[in-house]
């Protein structure tokens, strides 16, 4: 049982709290870095917090309960922009560097956004939305009105706004993977919780660990593993500007990195990197944990990566409504192939469509309840996913006897071929176990006889030259007859949203490829 007291204000706790707890010398322990090697100390990352956040309520005029966005680059300045807003009793509304003017205004306009907190580099598709009565603050291009500045004509404390438990502190927007953003309303309480169940229980977190990786501050998974995980165990977070694959590697090894969060592309991209002749290549040997969401980690993907590293990834099912991970497993408890059990703290159970829980081993709906539940900004999808107290994630999954999960597909990825169930995920798996495919997706495709048959998309190792009629011999090795795809498509890369995920529409109906 998690509990909090009826005041809470999770900036507050982050960093106030954090010091205080680690007594004399706690704010001179590492908090945040950069790739290009500045380092804040907890003191510094607070004094910066504090002045910010002066800025925001006497120059800014923000009071408690104002809706603030932050766009910018993963990096320090946006971390603290958004201590900021939390110490300020603010909400956050947090979107990704890459998102369009239209797509802000939509956000805007739902989450009714007064401020907007904005990296220089990317304001013109902010400007361009044309918000009404949005008032701007740049920061980071040292224009004389630059947020920076005006931070540092303030000093230092800021007594944090005695936010309840249960005030909204984030709004985070989902897509999905199909289009309509959904902004999910998170509290104060809800941003400790994640951290004192996956992290503490699953993670097991220490104060001198390094950790890094890929996700933007702007996906919950990104905003859990890189600032609010590092900061409630003390520990210490590399923010990188461009955290692609073929950047991560060198940073991990120059950074000495011992927590590492990204998605199963980035693991297949980075054994792609390493070569077969370029163990060593990378000093990898500080890193211990390797986690793994946003889709799902195929098992060959997994052994692959524990081959290669000797690492075991630690494999998770999150998501924007419950704002970070729910299943997972670590160490010994990690069986390749599954997602993991349970995190402590949450309840998870396979139900059917009726929400009566089904047999061990039968596949259905994930349905997770827990200390964060799903609170749609004013949206009728909310009833579709919390239903009876559960929240259906939209996963299939089936469940065996010892508590483990394992992912079958999205419950919309269901192929049915001719009285098959096909599951998208089983045949992109086999696809995978071939060398030369490095990513795959599997879709189904109306079709008169069979009403749908499976068709693959893959992208294939730079330089190799793989037919269909090769592929086609390799699955039939791999998977009985009703599963293997009728057609192959080669393309340069998958249809991805902004945060990685996999966007099988755009293959189903490839007009808008
Ligand atoms: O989308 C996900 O799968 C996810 C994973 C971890 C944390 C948060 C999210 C949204």
């Amino acid at each position: 049982e998690l509990a909090y007291p009826d005041r809470l204000n999770c900036g507050a706790e982050l960093l106030d709290a954090t010091i205080a707890r680690f007594g004399h010398g706690g704010a001179d322990r590492p908090a945040l870095r950069d790739g290009a090697g500045e380092v804040w100390t907890y003191g510094g990352l607070r004094d910066r917090v504090d002045r910010l956040a002066h800025v925001l309520t006497a120059d800014l005029g923000v009071v408690p309960g104002n809706r603030v966005l932050l766009r910018g680059p993963t990096g320090p300045w946006l971390a603290a922009c958004w201590l900021a807003v939390m110490k300020a009793g603010a909400v956050a509304v947090t979107v990704l560097p890459q998102q369009r003017a239209q797509e802000l205004a939509t956000v805007c306009a739902m989450a009714e956004v007064r401020h907007a907190l904005c990296h220089a580099d990317v304001l013109d598709d902010l400007v361009k939305a044309e918000v009404p009565g949005l008032r701007i603050t740049a920061y980071g291009g040292g224009a004389p009105d630059d947020l920076l500045r005006l931070a540092d004509r303030h000093d230092a404390p800021f007594p944090a706004v005695a936010t309840s438990a249960d005030d909204v502190a984030l709004i985070a927007f989902t897509s999905g993977t199909t289009g309509r953003p959904k902004g999910c309303m998170h509290f104060h309480r809800d941003l400790l919780a994640v951290a004192d169940t996956f992290s503490r229980h699953v993670l097991r977190p220490r104060p001198d660990d390094v950790f890094a990786g890929s996700p933007p501050l702007g996906f919950t998974f990104g905003l859990g593993g890189l600032v609010v995980f590092p900061l409630r165990a003390g520990a210490c977070a590399l923010l990188l500007e461009d955290a692609v694959p073929r950047r991560l590697l060198p940073a991990l090894a120059e950074h000495r990195v011992t927590v590492l969060f990204t998605a199963p592309t980035a693991y297949r991209t980075m054994l792609d990197a390493l070569g077969p002749y370029d163990v060593g290549m990378y000093d990898l040997s500080a890193l211990r944990r390797c986690v793994s969401a946003g889709e799902n980690l195929p098992a060959a993907t997994w052994r692959a990566w524990y081959e290669r590293t000797g690492l075991r990834i630690v494999n998770g099912i999150g998501a924007t409504e419950l704002l970070h991970i729910f299943i997972s497993a670590a160490d010994e408890d990690i069986r390749p192939g599954t997602t993991g059990k349970v995190v402590p703290g949450w309840e998870a159970r396979v139900v059917d469509r009726a929400g009566r829980p089904v047999a061990d081993g039968e596949p259905g709906l994930l349905a997770v309840r827990g200390p964060v539940g799903c609170r749609y900004l004013a949206d009728p999808r909310q009833a579709e996913y919390v239903q009876g107290g559960w929240n259906l994630t939209g996963d299939t999954y089936v469940r065996d006897a010892e508590g483990y999960f394992r992912y079958v597909a999205r419950a919309d990825d269901m192929i049915v071929s001719a009285g098959y169930n096909i599951a998208g995920p089983e045949v992109e798996e086999a696809l995978l176990r071939h060398p030369d495919v490095v990513e795959a997706a599997v879709v189904g495709r109306p079709d008169e006889r069979r009403g749908q048959v499976v068709v693959a998309y893959t992208v294939v190792r730079e330089g190799v030259v793989l037919t269909e009629d090769a592929l086609r011999t390799f699955m039939r090795a791999e998977l009985a007859p009703h599963k293997c795809p009728r057609s192959f498509v080669f393309l340069p890369a998958l249809p991805r949203t902004a945060t990685g995920k996999l966007q099988r529409f755009r293959l189903r109906d490839q007009g808008t490829l």
